[in-house]
């Protein structure tokens, strides 16, 4: 056979087979999208569901004309911002070159969009959310800061995500962050497409939520964080700015009030919480420093597991104060669930624990909402509608998993990022992962494992995260592989080609300013 003959017929066959195979296969390549003879590429994270590349490029004219439908309202003020970033002006024209297309008919689910660049760009979703996901899609495939002119790559993207649930955890109570950080939290988030954000309002060290009427838990029990430092608290009126900011970008906020133990703020902050006997008890859990007096007082160690409100002597008043905190809280977010804690229950209140989860449960259902809670609360009489938060990777969740309970995974030796980002790592915990918990270790959870999961979370405990800095640094870039396991179907995923398109939008971290850990299997410039 001539050589010029076998490569012809190699060539044929090459071509035969990928014709041959479904859609599905072709799309298995995990990394980056090449399109056209520029090589112009598609590289994203979370990995699209589908990216098809076409072979030509976009050029952007000098002004863009927008189109959306009418009931668009958050996708177009996120299109709006990112043109805005990028110093190309909006120009009224029929002729709209960017389009933001409501289609109730498209079968991608209430987050899923359709991104199609080709003569122009149209974003198509059967919802504002999908839209938006589409324009945070677009955002990636742009330079991350202003050039003099904007070659976009033809491509056609349909997405979805697996996972409802792709969350980030700040823990707010041991480390008081401002309102501007968990703003600028949110813009982050947002971008990865992660849209849930848990926020742990109180614990031992502190107490972050403003409630009307028991007006102590902030003003004394947010006075204090763990290390020192002056603490501090969110009013009402702040946290429902956060919620409207965050509701605007897709983000929804998961407000925490930790009961029945580490609620030492609130005992410090009314010592009646406390039952009569803590003052003359051991110490608990090897919490020395946390002996005598110093048991009804406010607290800024790292000890967990000495405190608990009194359900066992002083029920009435232990659910008047539940009942009061939740009701304010159930006011301020609009959420379906409200987080009450459940871990690490006090050893002299371990016997009334399930009668309280059981008696909480019923105070939440009484608000209209469902309960979300640590896994220990798994013993109480809860509903099936109910989720819990798996963090232990050996607890026995069984009987609530039989009772068609669902799970927010978060096992703390994949998603703990208090947890170092290598071996050694300072002001890390080590409790469950000896060497740290590595970006590829992260981005090794399945969550497919879990038939009853929901989705994923990465808690970030902050009694060691004294800064923002640290918090960025302890947060990215491991949330984006969360927000790719949660997002991206399994047989789209591949650590090594998602540290390739990681590395790729380095300049969108920066534009974001995260001061992310600079993980070396990413090739950061
Ligand atoms: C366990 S896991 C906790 C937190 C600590 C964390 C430190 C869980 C539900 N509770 O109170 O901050 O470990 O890694």
């Amino acid at each position: 056979m001539s050589p010029m003959l076998k490569t012809t017929i190699t060539f044929f066959a090459a071509f035969l087979l990928l014709a041959c195979q479904p859609e599905q296969i072709k799309q298995q390549d995990t990394g980056s999208h090449s399109t056209g003879s520029q090589g112009k590429q598609v590289q994203l994270v979370p990995n699209p569901a589908m990216v098809k590349p076409g072979s030509g490029q976009l050029t952007l004219p000098s002004t863009v004309s927008v189109s959306a439908s009418p009931d668009a309202p958050d996708s177009l003020a996120a299109l709006g911002e990112l043109l805005a970033q990028l110093g190309v002006s909006q120009s009224p024209n029929d002729n709209a070159i960017i389009r933001l297309v409501i289609d109730p008919n498209l079968s991608l689910g209430e987050e899923g969009y359709q991104l199609a660049i080709e003569e122009n760009v149209t974003i198509k979703a059967a919802t504002d959310t999908g839209l938006f996901y589409g324009v945070q899609s677009l955002r990636q495939l742009l330079p991350a800061v202003p050039q003099a002119s904007y070659t976009l790559p033809q491509v056609f993207i349909s997405d979805q995500p697996q996972y409802a649930w792709r969350g980030s955890m700040l823990d707010v109570a041991r480390n008081f962050f401002s309102l501007d950080y968990l703003k600028q939290h949110v813009d982050r988030m947002a971008a990865f497409k992660l849209n849930k954000l848990h926020l742990h309002l109180t614990d031992d060290q502190g107490w972050r939520l403003e409630i009307k009427s028991w007006p102590k838990l902030a003003t004394v029990g947010g006075s204090t964080q763990a290390g020192g430092g002056p603490g501090g608290y969110y009013t009402q009126e702040q946290m429902r700015e956060l919620v409207d900011y965050a509701a605007r970008r897709q983000v929804e906020i998961i407000p925490e009030i930790d009961l029945p133990g580490h609620t030492q703020a609130a005992i410090a902050s009314y010592n009646e919480l406390a039952c009569d006997y803590v003052v003359n008890s051991p110490a608990q859990n090897q919490c020395t420093d946390v002996t005598g007096a110093a048991r009804l007082a406010l607290y800024e160690g790292t000890c967990v597991g000495f405190s608990a409100l009194c359900t066992s002597e002083k029920p009435d008043l232990t659910y008047q104060f539940v009942r009061d905190v939740l009701t304010e809280v159930a006011a301020i977010f609009p959420t379906k669930y409200l987080h009450i804690g459940g871990d690490e229950v006090l050893n002299e209140e371990k016997a009334s624990f399930a009668g309280f989860i059981t008696e909480v449960d019923r105070i939440v259902a009484s608000l209209d909402r469902e309960l979300l809670a640590w896994e220990e609360a798994s013993v109480g009489d809860i509903r099936a509608s109910s989720l819990l938060q798996l963090w232990n990777d050996q607890y026995n969740i069984q009987p609530a998993l039989d009772k068609g309970i669902h799970l927010v995974l978060s096992p703390c030796s994949y998603t703990y990022l208090d947890h170092g980002n290598y071996d050694g790592q300072p002001n890390t915990y080590t409790w469950c992962a000896k060497q740290g918990i590595p970006l590829a270790r992260v981005y090794s959870l399945t969550p497919e494992d879990y038939p009853q999961a929901v989705g994923v979370e990465g808690p970030m405990w902050s009694e060691l995260v004294r800064d923002s800095a640290t918090a960025d640094n302890r947060m990215w870039p491991r949330l984006t592989a969360i927000a790719e396991v949660t997002w991206t179907p399994k047989q789209q995923r591949n650590y090594t080609a998602f540290t390739k398109r990681l590395s790729a939008l380095q300049g969108h971290l920066d534009r974001l300013q995260i001061q992310y850990y600079p993980e070396p299997d990413v090739n950061w410039r």
